[in-house]
């Protein structure tokens, strides 16, 4: 995956555990760089090798990391000037969510080797929508439940979500989550 992920890793550790326990992190994945370069492509494995090391590090499962990796995500791409990217895709959950596609596809024209999930929304109520990941990478699920849980904070609403169905492969993976967020207002 591109820095940008990586580099979030790094920068979730260091908020968590400190300095140390990414350095720690590093030392348990065997990581040879010190930092990484946003727009370049890493093989997937150091992504997941990094994910395994924090879980060990910081002593929280490969979900919880996974989760609060997706929640950082969120937060941590604002803060490096991707913010207008997902404030352009709408101000409410099913908008943003409906939108995730055509944001990946923006991002891709700079990026070719970007290798986006797929998000697919039905059952769209006032209050919850059914959301279909589907992903060229195995494992990453318990990452949309901080996405969503990050993209609520950035909306300022509330919303959770949960896995209600997977089909995984090997190197593959399509989950439902239920998402649940407070009800939209009609405006006026
Ligand atoms: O293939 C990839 O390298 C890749 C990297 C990041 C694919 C997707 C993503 C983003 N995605 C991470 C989890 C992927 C899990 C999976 O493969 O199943 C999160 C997608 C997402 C979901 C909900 C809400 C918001 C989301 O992301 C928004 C987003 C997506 C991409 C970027 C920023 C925000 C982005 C921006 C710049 C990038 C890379 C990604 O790289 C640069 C480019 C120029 C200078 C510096 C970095």
């Amino acid at each position: 995956m591109y820095g940008l992920v990586n580099a979030a890793i790094a920068d979730l550790a260091r908020e968590i555990g400190g300095d140390a326990a990414w350095q720690a992190i590093r030392e348990e994945a065997g990581l040879v760089e010190s930092s990484f370069v946003g727009m370049t492509a890493y093989p997937d494995e150091l992504t997941y090798d990094l994910v395994a090391a924090a879980g060990k590090v910081l002593q929280m499962s490969q979900d919880e990391v996974l989760r609060a990796f997706g929640r950082h995500w969120v937060r941590y791409t604002g803060r490096k000037g991707w913010g207008p990217l997902l404030e352009a895709a709408g101000t409410t959950m099913p908008e943003v969510l409906g939108q995730l596609d055509a944001l990946h596809c923006r991002v891709r024209l700079m990026l070719p080797e970007l290798r986006p999930p797929s998000f697919r929304c039905t059952d769209v109520t006032a209050s919850s929508l059914r959301l279909r990941y589907y992903s060229h990478r195995a494992g990453l699920a318990p990452m949309v439940v901080g996405l969503v849980e990050g993209l609520a904070e950035l909306l300022d609403v509330e919303a959770s979500a949960e896995a209600v169905d997977r089909v995984v492969d090997a190197d593959a993976e399509c989950v439902e989550f239920l998402v649940c967020y407070a009800p939209l207002r009609a405006r006026v």
